[in-house]
């Protein structure tokens, strides 16, 4: 048996997880696996007689998610629906949505003897996540499978969904919970981003714009995904289309623009999410305007007038929400999101802003861009 890299916690308390679940044959190698900032992702290799298998083991991050039982009956129940919905229509539900291993105990989930959550799906082979858009086809790919989903996902019982992290895109109170970082300071950060401290403050009319009109009942809330990077999707490796849509820990429900914008944060900067060179970052208007195609194809008309008018106000404050909770974070000393070097939080804020900057220049263009796609649909 072979586990290499485990940089979490003793190997005892993962062979104590692996144990706990219904897998076949025996652990032949565990290893750490994908780009992901919360969850602790690992790739499990099982072998028997004839037959090698691999799996996704991952243990949730309680930190952020403090209800793993309801996370996990979230995650259960859209997994079945969306079972129930791929094979109507003629799919293959084994690689078109997430399946979860079940434990000895009958449960989707297991509490280890020093209380932390685990759990397991089926690996989703001959497919690929990115992190970067390779060629716009693949953006393409995922923005019709995130405005599918969306879709898919409209006759779920909105009722049965717990909110897993509360106020999750409330940019409201992101912005308290940033304000309040800043006046704390408790790692003595503040002065060093004063320059970034003022871009927030400086868009303070923005913040509660799309929170406004959900709850003015103007615009509707939705069952939505909530973390639309593109790493969040799979691609099949021999077709090259949207195969899955994964990490379904933040199913809540939403607005539909800020799944848009959330995948047009991430895809559509021409830098990296923690670009240090921020003359590299801008705001693509080709990646743009192919996600804009996408995402309405993957909706199929069913955005409202105000839902199309308002994609670009959800990218901006995706970006700016994004980047003022990377900023919250390296101010209350890195604690939220994984991070593999000194000041990439910091990083991560500042390729967001600049990217927020550059949409701003950009403004009239992406509206124009999304009411002329928008008016294909009419
Ligand atoms: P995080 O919440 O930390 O982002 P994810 O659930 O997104 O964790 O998983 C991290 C990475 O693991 C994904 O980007 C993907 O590459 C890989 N992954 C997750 N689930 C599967 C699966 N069922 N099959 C194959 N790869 C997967
Ligand atoms: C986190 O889990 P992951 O890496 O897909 C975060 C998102 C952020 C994103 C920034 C639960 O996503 O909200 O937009 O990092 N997820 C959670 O890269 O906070
Ligand atoms: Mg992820």
């Amino acid at each position: 048996m072979n586990f290499t890299e485990l940089a979490v916690g003793p190997c005892r308390q993962i062979q104590e997880a692996i144990q706990a679940f219904l897998l076949p044959g025996t652990v032949s190698e565990c290893c750490r696996y994908g780009n992901g900032h919360i969850n602790d992702t690992f790739c499990l290799t099982m072998d028997t007689e004839n037959n090698r298998q691999r799996f996704i083991l991952q243990r949730i991050n309680t930190h952020v998610f403090q209800d793993p039982k309801g996370l996990m009956r979230n995650i259960s129940g859209v997994t079945q629906f969306l079972r129930r919905e791929i094979l109507a229509k003629g799919g293959d539900p084994d690689r078109e949505t997430l399946t979860l291993i079940p434990a000895k105990s009958g449960d989707c989930c297991y509490c280890d003897s020093a209380g932390f959550w685990w759990r397991i799906y089926r690996f989703i082979e001959d497919a690929s996540t990115y992190d970067v858009v390779r060629r716009p086809e693949d953006f393409y790919q995922s923005a019709r499978a995130f405005g599918h989903f969306q879709r898919l996902l409209a006759g779920y019982p909105v009722a049965e969904l717990m909110e897993t992290i509360p106020d999750f895109h409330n940019t409201p109170v992101r912005f308290q919970t940033f304000l309040q970082a800043v006046q704390k300071d408790p790692c003595g950060r503040a002065g060093q981003v004063q320059e970034e401290i003022r871009f927030v403050l400086e868009r303070e009319c923005d913040i509660p714009v799309i929170m406004d009109l959900l709850n003015n009942g103007r615009m509707p809330r939705r069952v939505t995904h909530n973390d639309t990077k593109l790493n969040n999707i799979m691609l099949d490796d021999a077709t090259g289309k949207a195969l899955c849509v994964i990490d379904l820990d933040t199913i809540m429900p939403g607005a539909s623009v800020f799944d848009y914008g959330d995948s047009i944060r991430f895809g559509a900067n021409t830098g990296e999410e923690d670009e240090q060179d921020l003359s590299k970052v801008s705001l693509s208007l080709e990646l743009f305007k192919t996600y804009t195609k996408g995402f309405l194809d993957g909706c199929e008309g069913s955005l409202t007038d105000l839902e199309l008018t308002m994609l670009p106000m959800g990218a901006k404050l995706m970006t700016l929400e994004c980047g003022m909770r990377f900023l919250t974070d390296y101010l209350q000393g890195d604690t939220y999101f994984r991070t593999h070097r000194e000041g990439q939080n910091l990083d991560r804020c500042r390729s967001q802003f600049a990217l927020v900057a550059d949409m701003e220049k950009k403004w009239d263009q992406m509206h124009q861009m999304v009411a002329d796609i928008a008016a294909a649909f009419h």
